[in-house]
C-alpha cells in the first residue's frame, strides 16, 4: 500500500452494459473529484460478450473479470479487490445516484458501517421501476424479508449500498446470484453492523435488463426459507410433535370421554403419526439450522435457532437415548405382561403406539445428532 491510500471504491458489477458503462465510470471519477475524495473505480466484468470491459478500462476504471456468472458472484470477487476503506456498490445500468457517493460516504465517517439506499422513500422516477417489480415483486420480497429476519429497511433489493471494508469478512457473504441482496442485509443485521437507510433517487436503466424475475425472485424466496428453519420447521414440528403427545398421554388407558365425545384407538394411532412426524419436522430444523450457522448465520431473530445452535449435538443425544429407552421400557412392559398371562389376548393399542412413537423419535433425534456432528466437524475444518 502506498502511503496514501485509498480513501473509496467505487464498485461496479458489469454484466454486458456497453450501453452504459462509459456514462457510469465518468459519473463515478466526476464524483470522486466533486467530493475531493480519493478512490478507485473498480468494474468486475462477469465476462461479458459485449465491448463493456474495454470500454470501462478506456475510460478510467480498473477492471477485473470474473468467469462465475452471477450478480452475487461479481460482487464477491469486487469485494475482494476493492482497496478503498469504503466501498460504494452499484449497478452499471445508469439507475444509481453516484453522485452522491459523497453522501454515503460522509454517513460512513459519522458512524455508519452500513448505508442502504431506499429506492421507495419518494425520489423515484415514475418509469424507472416496471410496474411488476415496484408493486408486486419488491414490496413482496422485502415484506417477507422484513418478517422473517426482523428487520426494518423499506427497500431490500436496493443496488446502491456502502459499506467499511473491514467489514465485509464479517459478514461470511456466500451468494451467488441475486439472493446476495437479501444476504447481505441480513448478515449486516446479524453482524450488528450499525445501518442507516438513505432515500436515493433511481433512474431508467441503460441497455436491457439483466434479471430474470421469476428465477430471480424464487432464489431469494429460497434464500429466506432456508434460513429461517425456526418459523418453518422448528416451530411447526415442535407444535405438531407436542399435540401428538398430549394425544397418546390422554388416550393412555384406553377410549376417553374428551368434552363431548369418547375417543378411542384410532385417535392413538393419529397421535403416534403426528408425534412422529413433528420430531421429523422438528430434527430437520436442527439439520437446517446448524447448516445455516455454518454457513455465518447467527440468528439474530430467532431465539430458538439460536440456543440449538450454541448447544450443538449433545442434548440431542441425550433426548435420544431418553425417548428411545422409555418406549423401549414401554413395549418391553406391554410384552412381558402379555408373556406372564401366557401369550393370552392382547389389547394394548394405547400403550405400545406411544413407545413406538417414543422409539421412532429417539432414532430420529440419534440421527440428527450425528448429522450436526458432522456439520460441525466440517465447519472445524473450514474454520
Ligand atoms: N442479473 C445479473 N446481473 C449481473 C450479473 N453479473 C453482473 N451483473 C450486473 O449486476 C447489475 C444488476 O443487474 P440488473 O440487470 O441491473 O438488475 P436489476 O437492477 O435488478 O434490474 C448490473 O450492473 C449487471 O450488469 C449476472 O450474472 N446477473
Ligand atoms: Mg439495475
Amino acid at each position: 500500500m502506498d502511503g496514501n491510500p485509498l480513501k473509496v471504491t467505487i464498485l461496479y458489477p458489469c454484466l454486458n452494459e456497453e450501453a452504459a458503462i462509459a456514462d457510469c465510470v465518468d459519473a463515478a471519477l466526476a464524483a470522486l473529484r466533486d467530493a475531493d475524495l480519493h478512490g478507485e473505480v473498480l468494474v468486475v466484468d462477469n465476462a461479458s460478450t459485449d465491448a463493456s470491459p474495454r470500454i470501462a478500462a478506456d475510460h478510467g476504471a480498473r477492471v477485473v473479470t470474473e468467469h462465475h456468472r452471477g450478480y452475487g458472484n461479481a460482487y464477491l470477487r469486487g469485494l475482494r479487490e476493492a482497496r478503498g476503506e469504503y466501498v460504494i456498490m452499484l449497478d452499471a445500468d445508469g439507475t444509481y445516484p453516484v453522485e452522491l457517493t459523497g453522501e454515503f460516504v460522509r454517513l460512513l465517517e459519522q458512524g455508519a458501517e452500513f448505508v442502504l439506499g431506499n429506492r421507495f422513500g419518494g425520489l423515484m422516477q415514475a418509469d424507472a421501476m416496471p410496474f411488476l417489480n415496484r408493486y408486486v415483486g419488491n414490496p413482496i420480497l422485502s415484506g417477507m424479508t422484513r418478517l422473517l429476519f426482523a428487520v426494518s429497511y423499506q427497500d431490500m433489493h436496493c443496488g446502491m449500498r456502502g459499506l467499511r471494508r473491514d467489514s465485509i469478512p464479517k459478514l461470511a457473504l456466500q451468494s451467488g446470484g441475486m439472493e446476495f441482496a437479501t444476504e447481505m442485509v441480513v448478515k449486516a443485521l446479524d453482524a450488528d453492523l450499525a445501518t442507516v437507510e438513505i432515500p436515493i433517487p433511481y433512474r431508467p436503466r441503460v441497455g436491457d435488463s439483466k434479471l430474470e424475475r421469476v428465477r430471480d425472485a424464487w432464489r431469494h424466496v429460497e434464500y429466506m426459507i432456508a434460513f429461517s428453519p425456526g418459523l418453518f420447521l422448528l416451530v411447526p414440528g415442535l407444535c405438531l410433535a407436542t399435540l401428538g403427545y398430549i394425544i397418546e398421554l390422554a388416550l393412555i388407558s384406553g377410549p376417553t370421554r374428551i368434552l363431548f365425545r369418547t375417543f378411542d384407538v384410532h385417535a392413538n394411532v393419529l397421535g403416534m403419526g403426528m408425534a412422529i412426524v413433528g420430531t421429523t419436522l422438528f430434527g430437520l430444523g436442527v439439520v437446517s439450522t446448524h447448516y445455516a450457522g455454518s454457513m455465518g448465520m447467527r440468528f439474530r431473530h430467532s431465539a430458538l435457532s439460536r440456543w440449538l445452535y450454541r448447544v450443538g449435538d449433545r442434548p440431542l443425544r441425550v433426548a435420544s437415548l431418553g425417548m428411545l429407552g422409555a418406549g423401549l421400557l414401554t413395549w418391553a412392559t406391554v410384552v412381558g405382561s402379555w408373556v406372564s398371562s401366557d401369550f393370552g389376548v392382547l389389547s394394548a393399542v394405547p400403550p405400545l403406539t406411544l413407545g413406538t412413537a417414543l422409539m421412532a423419535s429417539g432414532v430420529e433425534l440419534m440421527a440428527v445428532a450425528f448429522l450436526v456432528n458432522i456439520i460441525g466437524r466440517a465447519r472445524a475444518i473450514l474454520d
